[in-house]
């Protein structure tokens, strides 16, 4: 997925021409990985660019850096603000926003030097996370060699940079066996999540996603969908799953900001159903989809327009 520039990008409180956003080769969370980012999405509305929950992201930046013992150095609200600004300026009427809180430059080695944090928010344009094919037709899912990340070794709950060495794993053995992501187990071998995204299960119009006790990341997306699956009268449970389960599902279907709501064609070459998008994951996906352009006003405090 190539990157499209824009105008700027926030720094640590000033705009950046994008070309001019570097930062040093010795800077320490790129050799250990020790940081923590966030993707939002922002969506065109009838009233110009709206950030789709951009405080519950924000906040969970906040507390992914309390996991790493960092302090960011700048509260939600003055986040928020300096993302609607970088919206402002950059013009897009729809992208992607990636802050991300990181260790500057100064020291090394892996007790890395906490109080020197460094925060920027970069925005671009991103088209459909996993291709156009696998919205329409749904994706194609394989159960991966590679565990989630657990609890006594990478806490899943934090959204920290170098966790995600375990899902380009997963994802990248998944895309080189030719299919278009990968589901990762826990030790016990319940489903926990696909590489960059939450899954759920539909089964005789009740819906089942994994719990948080099963190494997952808390979706902002997956929460966006239990409240909407609720409202429209659906029955929502928290519930471990096994990929068996997922074989003879109803329908089933990964949530994320990126990926948005992607309807899951197969798992492990076992079609889930008829294939394709399920009538239920229809509904959520008009439902999401009318949500984030700002077309339904129960829902509109979920929307910070730029
Ligand atoms: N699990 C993981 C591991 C994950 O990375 C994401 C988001 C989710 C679940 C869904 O969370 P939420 O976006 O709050 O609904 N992955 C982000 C990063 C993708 C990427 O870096 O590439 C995203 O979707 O923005």
């Amino acid at each position: 997925m190539k990157l499209t520039p824009t105008e700027t990008i926030w720094m640590d409180g000033e705009f950046i021409p994008w070309d001019q956003a570097q930062i040093h080769v010795l800077t320490p969370s790129l050799h250990y990985g020790w940081g923590v980012y966030e993707g939002i999405r922002a969506y065109p509305t009838a009233d110009g660019p709206a950030v789709f929950r951009l405080r519950e992201h924000l906040q969970r930046l906040h507390d992914s850096a309390r996991v790493y013992l960092m302090d960011p150095g700048w509260s939600v609200d003055e986040l928020a603000e300096a993302s609607l600004e970088l919206l402002r300026r950059t013009g897009l009427e729809s992208g992607y926003l990636r802050p991300i809180a990181y260790l500057g430059y100064g020291a090394m080695g892996v007790a890395p030097q906490l109080d020197n944090a460094r925060v920027v928010i970069a925005t671009w344009p991103w088209g459909s996370y996993l291709g156009e094919k696998a919205e329409r037709e749904g994706c194609r899912l394989v159960v991966s060699s590679w565990q989630r990340n657990g609890i006594h070794s990478v806490p899943p709950l934090a959204k920290a940079t170098g966790a995600y060495v375990n899902s380009a794993l997963a994802k990248v053995e998944a895309v080189r066996s030719g299919y278009d992501d990968a589901l990762m187990l826990t030790p016990a071998g319940h489903v926990a999540e696909a590489s960059a995204a939450n899954i759920f299960a539909v089964r005789d119009r009740m819906l089942i996603t994994p719990p948080v006790s099963d190494n997952i990341l808390p979706g902002i997306t997956r929460d966006t969908v239990m409240t909407l699956a609720r409202d429209l009268g659906y029955e929502v449970n928290e519930q471990s799953l096994t990929r068996s389960e997922l074989y003879v599902a109803d329908e089933a279907f990964l949530t994320g900001t990126a990926a948005e709501i992607v309807p899951v064609a197969s798992v492990d070459d076992r079609a889930v159903a008829a294939g394709g998008c399920g009538p239920v994951t229809k509904q959520l996906r008009e439902a999401f989809q009318g949500v984030v352009h700002g077309r339904n006003p129960d829902y509109r405090g979920w929307l910070d327009y730029a």
